[in-house]
């Protein structure tokens, strides 16, 4: 309304331009020099921080009093916390490991959480050209044209895009591993793709039935739990509770009637791995 100053689809259309035009920008680079943050798979290039920066400059030219939490600035100066403000919420890019491989599961995400909610969500991979968008309440699209989830409840047809290379040698590998031994009998299929926030637009897409991943941050989820919701999903919190933007374990799937599905099967694997800690510590 006009009362309300900007409307979220005049956000959109100011970031659109910009985040396609950081995109065209990754379509032409040939080689480039991969920098490793800590693991070996954790991985950042000169385009990572350079679309973060111009997009963050661009946006606060623009409205001035607007927050920011981005990937590369939370490296070095810790991660803000999120406050009622209009906060924009960017990952420069989404599968670094993927773009530096000339893989194409990799994308550009900018998220507008105003009062804590996800008001507003723009994803653009430029190497398969496709550009989603979705504002609350609003609808989801793929270049224009809405999208759906498949509407899958059937566990054992569905494939599941499930990351897991935060598990890499972490705290998190026998949580991931007690699951997949799990899930494997269950579902119709898997894949672990290594880019969250495409996972989560294929299955806005209806492409796939659930993508999951524990262990992220809020840039990979600001844009594309929004997308998802949209799209018709259901987005949940994978160890059973409410989905938190700002430490985001999430499980994104067709319906709520495939979650919960998922949800059982997980919990067992959990209890499967708390009673052999305890039989571990007792021997
Ligand atoms: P990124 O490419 O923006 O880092 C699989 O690697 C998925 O997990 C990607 O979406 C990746 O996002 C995300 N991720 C989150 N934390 C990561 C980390 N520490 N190392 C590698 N990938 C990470
Ligand atoms: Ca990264
Ligand atoms: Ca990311
Ligand atoms: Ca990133």
């Amino acid at each position: 309304s006009l009362a309300m100053g900007t409307t979220t689809q005049e956000y959109l259309d100011f970031v659109l331009p910009l985040v396609k035009n950081a995109g065209q920008e990754l379509l032409s680079v040939k080689n480039v020099e991969v920098e490793e943050k800590g693991e070996f798979y954790d991985v950042v290039t000169v385009y990572d921080r350079k679309i973060e920066q111009i997009l963050f400059k661009k946006i606060k030219e623009r409205w001035p009093d607007h927050k920011f939490i981005g990937e590369e600035e939370s490296y070095t100066k810790g991660i803000s916390q999120l406050s009622n403000e209009s906060t924009w919420i960017i990952d420069p890019i989404d599968g670094t490991a993927n773009f530096v491989r000339n893989l194409k599961d990799a994308c550009i995400s900018v998220g507008l959480v105003i009062n804590k909610e996800q008001v507003m969500g723009v994803v653009y991979n430029p190497f398969m050209d496709e550009l989603y968008t979705a504002i609350k309440g609003q609808g989801a699209y793929l270049n224009g044209v809405k999208i759906q989830t498949n509407g899958a409840t059937d566990i054992s047809k569905s494939v599941f895009n499930y990351e897991l290379s935060l598990g890499v040698n972490t705290k998190y590998y026998d949580l991931y591993m007690y699951r997949l031994k799990h899930l494997l009998k269950h579902i119709g299929g898997i894949r672990s793709m290594g880019s969250a926030v495409m996972g989560l637009c294929y299955v806005a897409t209806g492409r796939m039935e659930a993508y999951q991943c524990d262990g992220l941050f809020p840039w990979d989820a600001a844009a594309g739990v929004l997308i998802v919701r949209e799209a018709g999903g259901y987005v949940r919190d994978s160890n059973g509770g409410e989905f938190d933007l700002m430490d985001p374990n999430y499980i994104a799937t067709a319906t709520k009637e495939l979650s919960d599905k998922f949800m059982e099967i997980e919990r067992r694997a959990d209890q499967e791995r708390e009673s052999d800690a305890q039989n571990h510590k007792q021997l």
